[in-house]
């Protein structure tokens, strides 16, 4: 992993010794899919911890959750014999248990999986949260956003991001049967592959430009899609010294430490909420958010 790993908490570490002080978990960049079991797996093992979790409020899903997404029709309009099947099933189950235990499930769409609907998140009652998402910790506003808006180098995705996030195209595309839109995210993935292999590293990743721009009105951004996990201070006003933070998610990745077994790691926002000892009278709660390394062995 890219990050540095001062900064981040260990995740067993964290739930094991401060359950009752997490608050909110963020994460993205799990291009969940069939062909992926283990991170279906280490999804749903997630979810399981979050279940236990006494005072967790939310859960924030920014983006490419799924590998690909051809429209809710493509899970809703299965046979119940087929559904059962699902690989879908045992999420949507998992996930509508972290709803039941108080959490609320909120979904961002990344640049893969745009089209999940509300339908979809209706599975599991979860919301479908419009991008970027402003969340108020306390005093501090954090912008929550995928991130690929932000890869304003990158000009030809960024022409085809216009197009095909338009409502209009978006509403046209799901008219289409749902054969044609599996045979058009297949193409999709295979340019996606191939411009990953073809575009230069600098281009793939965010514009200074843009994330000051993000960042100006708020306090802090909170991003994944670059596959980039790191927290940067960003210097928004040389003169006046002002700098602010940007979180990066990492994307869910399986690797072999050893001949032995396999993992699958990740780094997540998990947000905690401290009493403030300063001021117990008022006992003031305050709620700061690290990124912490997520780490299941399969
Ligand atoms: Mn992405």
């Amino acid at each position: 992993m890219l990050i540095n790993d001062t900064a981040v908490t260990d995740y067993s570490h964290m739930i094991t010794t401060r359950p009752n002080d997490i608050r909110r978990v963020v994460i993205s960049d799990l291009h969940l899919s069939a062909d992926e079991p283990a991170l279906v797996q280490a999804f749903l093992a997630l979810i399981n911890d979050l279940i236990a979790l006494p005072h967790l409020k939310e859960l924030y899903i920014l983006g490419d959750w799924f590998d690909a997404w051809v429209g809710d029709d493509n899970y809703l309009t299965l046979s119940n014999i087929e559904m059962r099947r699902h690989w879908l099933t045992p999420v949507i189950h998992q996930l509508s248990q972290l709803t039941l235990s108080g959490c609320q499930i909120k979904v961002m769409h990344g640049n893969r999986d745009f089209l999940i609907g509300q339908d979809f998140c209706d599975l599991f009652k979860g919301t479908l949260i419009p991008e970027p998402y402003l969340l108020t910790l306390g005093d501090q506003i954090i912008r929550m956003e995928h991130g690929d808006a932000l890869c304003t180098d990158d000009k030809s995705y960024q022409r085809f991001r216009i197009i095909i996030r338009n409502p209009i195209t978006q509403y046209l595309l799901l008219k289409r049967p749902l054969q044609k839109r599996l045979d058009l995210a297949q193409k999709i993935r295979t340019k996606s592959a191939l411009d990953k292999s073809s575009k230069s590293m600098s281009i793939m990743d965010v514009n200074q430009a843009a994330v000051i721009k993000a960042l100006k009105p708020v306090d802090c951004l909170l991003h994944g899609h670059t596959h980039r996990p790191a927290k940067h201070q960003v210097v928004i006003d040389a003169k006046h010294h002002l700098t602010k933070s940007r979180y990066v998610l990492g994307d869910w990745r399986l690797i072999s430490p050893d001949t032995s077994y396999e993992q699958v790691e990740a780094v997540i926002a998990v947000t905690t909420s401290e009493i403030n000892s300063l001021d117990q009278n008022q006992s003031a709660e305050k709620e700061s958010l690290h990124l912490v390394k997520f780490v299941v062995k399969t």
